[in-house]
């Protein structure tokens, strides 16, 4: 079957985590993605947080699946030309390197349309234009500067990050919605475009509802929080929903550190749920049967279902919860996601063959295309594909393909 990209070239000048996220979902969407490295080294995630000696790291492997690896020294004058050739046969480049780092090449974005109009250049900065343009970033630099950490942990406890890499994770799945947004809107141009992502703005944009609660909050405290007290900024709040219906994760047996559930209370379900955990006596009782008489005192609702939730596993809550449709959902921990069986049909955990490493695993892709099947293959080692690609893409041959190698080009 044939694949949504197929016939895209992308030239991939990404490293660490926030660019090869993005290139590595146009590699299973179907695109040729051609990954560019320093010779020798490599990607810096390749040695970085190694769990087996000389082998390519988790990191490494987990973000760059289906990827070809080209090495090329971008600085040799004899890289720079390949690299242009390349870039003029290609249609996107995405690159994720420190602020100037292309510019102090000679690739910038004016050269970029002169020599290859056609051409999508995707950026991931930390920051977009202004005061903070020259900053390098990280994932919890972007947390930080994007509205995650003052809005995450409990209000007596310091900023916290999410485990989630919103920053990094998030930047490339907005970056890729950018991509296959120029490449449609190519069809009636004719031109390529540049997109840009900043990480901080990728951030601020998934914490659209804490820009909500800060504009509610200038018109009075926000009832559903489960702070008492309010200043001017959106506190912390523990694990309040965050939405409409007021939730909070609940202990359950046996009592270990994730033996939690996440219930939510919709009003809807609220008879069936304290029929459910045996409370029939708050039924008839205005401060416990309206969502408004609930919510002055969410934290004794909590304890209340939490009594009964404490005397089953979150399996088994889940189990009795979902029978009477409440919305709940255990938290898993990592042992319980590379284990869940459905997880493994649906091939968001998937086993990979690597040479040199064996089995791992590796998180699938959670887009499913009915005319696009997604297959997870390895990560390329360092340089595995430079000659095929010289040859196949640039017709180099013989004698030039051993100079370049001779000379460290490659
Ligand atoms: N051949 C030769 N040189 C190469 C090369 C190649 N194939 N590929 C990259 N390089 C060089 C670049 O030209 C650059 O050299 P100069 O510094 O001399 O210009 C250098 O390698 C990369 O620079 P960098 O600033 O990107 O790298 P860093 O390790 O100092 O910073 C990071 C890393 C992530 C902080 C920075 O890249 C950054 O801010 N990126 C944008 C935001 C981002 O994506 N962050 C997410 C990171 S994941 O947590």
């Amino acid at each position: 079957m044939s694949k949504a990209l197929e016939g895209i070239r992308v030239v991939d000048m990404t490293h660490v985590q926030a660019g090869p996220v993005c290139t590595q979902m146009l590699a299973w969407l179907g695109a040729d993605v051609i990954k560019i490295e320093p010779p020798g080294r490599g990607d810096v995630t390749r040695t970085q947080l190694r769990d087996l000696p000389d082998v390519d790291s988790l990191y490494f492997t987990m973000l760059n699946s289906n990827k070809r690896s080209l090495t090329l020294d971008i600085k040799h004058p004899r890289g720079q030309e390949l690299l242009w050739e390349l870039l003029r046969r290609s249609d996107v480049l995405v690159e994720n390197f420190g602020p100037g780092a292309l510019d102090r090449q000679g690739i910038t974005w004016e050269r970029l349309q002169e020599e290859a109009p056609r051409l999508v250049y995707a950026s991931i900065k930390g920051f977009g234009p202004g005061d903070y343009e020259d900053a390098k970033a990280y994932e919890t630099i972007a947390q930080a500067m994007g509205g995650a950490m003052s809005t995450t942990g409990f209000q007596d406890g310091p900023p916290t990050s999410t485990g989630a890499q919103i920053g990094d994770s998030g930047s490339a799945v907005h970056l890729l919605a950018g991509i296959l947004a120029a490449l449609l809107q190519r069809h009636q141009t004719g031109r390529g475009q540049r997109v840009q992502v900043a990480m901080q703005h990728a951030v601020l944009n998934l914490c659209r509802v804490k820009i909500r609660d800060h504009q509610r909050l200038q018109h009075g405290p926000l009832a559903e929080y489960p702070n008492s007290e309010f200043g001017k900024s959106v506190p912390r709040s523990g694990n309040a929903s965050g939405g409409g219906q007021p939730g909070w994760a609940l202990r359950c047996r046996p009592g270990g550190p994730d033996d939690f559930i996440y219930v939510i209370i919709q009003p809807h379900v609220w008879e069936r749920l304290v029929r459910r955990i045996d409370r029939e006596d708050l039924l008839g009782n205005p401060a416990w049967d309206t969502p408004e008489g609930r919510l002055s005192h969410l934290d004794e609702v909590f304890s209340v279902i939490e009594g009964w939730t404490m005397l089953h596993t979150k399996w088994e809550v889940f189990d009795a919860f979902s029978a009477i449709d409440v919305p709940c959902g255990p938290v898993f921990d990592t042992g319980d996601l590379v284990a869940d069986d459905s997880l493994r049909r649906n091939g968001m955990i998937v086993e990979v063959e690597h040479p040199d490493r064996g089995t791992y695993l590796n998180v699938g892709c959670p887009l499913r295309l009915s005319d696009s099947p997604v297959e997870v293959n390895r990560s390329p080692l360092l340089g595995e594909h430079s000659e095929v690609v010289l040859r196949e893409v640039l017709g180099l041959e013989g004698e030039e393909l051993a100079l370049v190698r001779r000379e460290g080009v490659i």
